[in-house]
């Protein structure tokens, strides 16, 4: 069994997409082991991204993610991490597969609805970012 952790993002909870989101990974046989809803800090947002802190995106992509509430979640399952990654789609809307969710619903490669962890490594940073282990069942 892996852990990985999701987050819908601030177009993801806006547009209504937490019950989607919840649903495709559900279906696909993954488990909600933790979740919550919370607006992340200006500050937390930069922490959670530092791997990218030298993106040319990254001031954008911080004020984007601090700017409403989103959804975080541990979902647990054989081969979590890909699976998640499978159902979101490729990173640009553009180039998503046909039926993930970021090809039916996300607007362009930054407001792309969903995150999931890449890694095992970033799995291991990212659900305690969120999670203490008291808090996944
Ligand atoms: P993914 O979320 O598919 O793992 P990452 O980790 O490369 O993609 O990027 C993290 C987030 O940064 C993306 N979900 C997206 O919101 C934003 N992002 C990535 N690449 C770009 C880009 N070229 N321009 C603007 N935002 C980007």
């Amino acid at each position: 069994m892996e852990k990985t952790l999701s987050i819908v993002k601030p177009d993801g909870v806006s547009k209504n997409l937490i019950g989607e989101v919840i649903k495709r990974f559900e279906q696909s046989g993954l488990r909600i082991a933790a979740l919550r809803l919370l607006r992340l800090s200006r500050d937390e947002a930069k922490g959670f991204y530092i791997v990218h802190k030298d993106r040319p995106f990254y001031e954008s992509l911080i004020i984007f993610m601090s700017e409403g509430p989103i959804v975080v979640m541990v979902a647990e399952g054989n081969n979590a991490i890909n699976k998640v990654r499978e159902i979101m789609g490729a990173t640009n809307p553009k180039d998503a597969a046909p039926g993930t969710i970021r090809a039916d619903f996300a607007s362009d490669i930054e407001h792309n609805i969903v995150h999931g962890s890449d890694s095992k490594e970033s799995a291991s940073y990212e659900i305690p970012f969120f999670f203490p282990s008291i808090d996944i069942h």
